[in-house]
């Protein structure tokens, strides 16, 4: 990777991805996209141009202007949203995809995009989830999920654009708020805790799945992309995932760094029926052994680190 373009670079991936990648390849090697600018860090600290990810033209120029010689495609709808707006989100989330291999085809660029555990369906083993497996998702977004693995492996086998993707557990961060997901409680809660010491679930005691810290996630995409593609038996996706909690097990963690912390419940049976489709848990052995997948976080670690990096920043807000 070396000249890169992100899409969707403003969203809870992206804006956390884009930073990290100037970091590794500098600033000016790292083309940030989206839809409208703003006056975050990833969009002021390097070369940004607004792309609208069902725009093919503007993409193939933005791509072409800056010569791209990667594409991560971030830019899509989340699971809940999707659910809600279904053909819209069809639209949007393949359209998007396809527009952004097409791009990548054009200019002989590497691609990434993210698949999720939201690919995985009921009639999928739910406990350590095969790389392998039934794939019936219920959802429009794991329809999309499902369909975007396809069609990147055919990209790859048709085209030779040497596509790459990883199957997503929810990711949780500090720096930029999730939109629209079933995973978001588990990045909600840590602020609630902070600000209220105490937080009321959507999703209910009992709903594991699969999550992951976002510093752990940006390596994975990383070492994924800069892997030694002889060694790839897979490519879209990798199953990849650092721990698997339900409401209370995150809320026990929460409780050791914030005493007295309560968690309530008022399922949302849209985001629960949802979370029920996916896996309890997925196996990561495949990434393992093609290319070394390995994550830092483990869930304690995480409260501690999203507690102290959290609450200076919410304390900051409130006394402004
Ligand atoms: C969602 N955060 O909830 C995303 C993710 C595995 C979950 O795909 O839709």
């Amino acid at each position: 990777m070396k000249r890169i373009l992100i899409t969707g670079a403003l969203g809870q991936i992206g804006s956390e991805l884009t930073l990290k990648l100037r970091d590794i390849y500098g600033a000016d090697n790292v083309i940030a996209t989206d839809i409208k600018k703003n006056d975050s860090e990833a969009a002021q600290s390097g070369p940004f141009e607004v792309v609208d990810v069902t725009d093919l033209k503007r993409m193939g120029e933005v791509a072409q202007k800056h010569n791209i010689d990667t594409v991560l495609h971030l830019a899509a709808l989340l699971s809940a949203t999707a659910e809600a707006k279904p053909v819209f989100a069809w639209n949007l989330n393949m359209g998007g995809l396809l527009n952004a291999l097409e791009t990548a085809r054009e200019v002989n660029a590497q691609f990434f995009t993210p698949s999720s555990i939201g690919a995985f369906g009921p009639s999928t083993p739910k406990d350590h989830t095969p790389q392998d497996t039934i794939m019936r998702p219920t959802t429009m977004y794991g329809v999309n999920k499902v369909a975007g693995e396809l069609l990147s492996d055919y990209y790859y086998h048709k085209f030779g654009v040497d596509t790459r993707g990883l199957r997503f557990p929810g990711l949780i961060s500090y720096v930029a708020l999730p939109g629209g997901g079933t995973t978001d409680y588990a990045v909600e809660i840590y602020y609630e805790a902070i600000k209220n010491g105490k937080y009321t679930s959507y999703i209910d005691k009992g709903t594991f799945m699969d999550m992951m810290y976002m510093p752990d996630a940006l390596n994975a995409i990383i070492d994924l992309m800069e892997a030694d593609p002889n060694k790839l038996v897979h490519r879209n996706s990798f199953n990849v995932t650092a721990m698997s909690f339900d409401p209370e097990e995150i809320s026990a963690s929460i409780a050791k760094y914030i005493p007295g912390f309560k968690l309530s419940y008022n399922v949302d049976p849209a985001r629960q029926k949802i979370a029920e489709s996916w896996p309890n848990s997925i196996d990561p052995s495949a990434a393992k052994e093609e290319w070394d997948f390995k994550v830092e976080y483990d869930l304690d670690k995480m409260t501690k680190d999203m507690i102290e990096k959290l609450r200076p920043k919410l304390e900051m807000k409130i006394s402004s």
